[in-house]
């Protein structure tokens, strides 16, 4: 029989040796002509299957929530420092993006991860919220420098409307409030945050439609896929940005001496 030589790289999500490229096996033709969204092709990508339509639906608007929180959010600003330098749309870019992570945007995976373990172990809400604060850890998914309890993220308020209305179950998502019930006990800005509501209703999503298994989910939430899902969105926000800066002309960006505080 054929012997073939070993390869130095395995790729399992897509290939382009055919008439026409293939997501996960899906012809090109095939996304164009059914009418595939953005949200399908993710799923071809990152979960290598095709979702049912309220999945890629929620998948969609995930992104299209997290696209811009305008321009004083930690990535905006770099991107914007970063374009007034002078500099290219991929370094504008990529500046903003490095400043996702645990406190800004990159809190998703973290919030599944903290969600579902606390979930699944039968803690209260207290529980949870004590035995982070034990481990010194805050708690990913909860808290905004802007929201509060009078002043709620719409976009949270949108996405668990999505939900109720279209998702078999809510129970992480249902927790996650419980906890967020829990924290604004504490403080007024302890809310669940736009991070916390994507990563407990994205394991709703995972666990509910029947669409993956335990471990599958399990892999999912180890690996950290979610918060590519506030890279992606932001970067639509990010890219605007550069664009907004570059047609403004706006000149290089020093920060004022009086907003600094000298001191020894
Ligand atoms: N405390 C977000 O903090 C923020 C606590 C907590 C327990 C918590 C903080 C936090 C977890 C990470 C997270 C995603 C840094 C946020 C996003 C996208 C965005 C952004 C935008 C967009 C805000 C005051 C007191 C302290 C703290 C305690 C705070 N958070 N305790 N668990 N989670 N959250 N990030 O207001 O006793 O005084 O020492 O790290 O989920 O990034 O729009 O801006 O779309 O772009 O700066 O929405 O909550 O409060 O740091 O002064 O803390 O509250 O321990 O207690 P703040 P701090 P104490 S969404």
């Amino acid at each position: 029989g054929k012997v073939r030589a070993p390869t130095h790289i395995i790729s399992t999500i897509s290939d382009d040796r055919g008439d026409e490229p293939c997501y996960a096996g899906v012809p090109m033709s095939t996304i164009i002509e059914r009418g595939f969204n953005v949200g399908d092709v993710i799923s071809l990508l990152w979960f290598k299957r095709s979702l049912p339509r309220y999945c890629t639906q929620f998948i969609e608007i995930c992104v299209m929530l997290c696209a811009d929180h305008g321009p004083c959010v930690s990535g905006a600003h770099n991107t914007i420092v970063t374009a007034r330098a002078g500099k290219d749309l991929v370094s504008s870019l990529v500046s903003g993006l490095l400043t996702i992570g645990p406190r800004f945007g990159g809190a998703i995976d973290d919030a599944a991860r903290y969600f579902k373990d606390a979930y699944d172990r039968g803690l209260s809400p207290y529980e949870f919220v004590e035995g982070m604060k034990r481990k010194g850890i805050r708690v990913p998914g909860i808290g905004h420098r802007i929201k509060s309890r009078d002043n709620r993220d719409k976009r949270v308020q949108l996405l668990q409307q999505y939900a109720h209305n279209n998702f078999p179950s809510v129970k992480y998502m249902e927790y996650a409030v419980q906890v967020e019930n829990y924290t604004l006990s504490k403080a007024n800005n302890l809310v669940l945050n736009v991070d916390g509501a994507i990563g407990s209703l994205f394991l709703d999503l995972l666990s509910g439609s029947g669409m993956f298994t335990k471990p599958e989910i399990d892999e999912i939430v180890d690996i950290g896929y979610l918060n590519g899902l506030f890279v992606l969105a932001r970067s639509i926000g990010l890219i605007g940005h550069t664009f907004d800066q570059k047609r403004l002309k706006q000149p290089l960006y020093r920060h004022p001496w009086e907003d600094v505080l000298y001191t020894k």
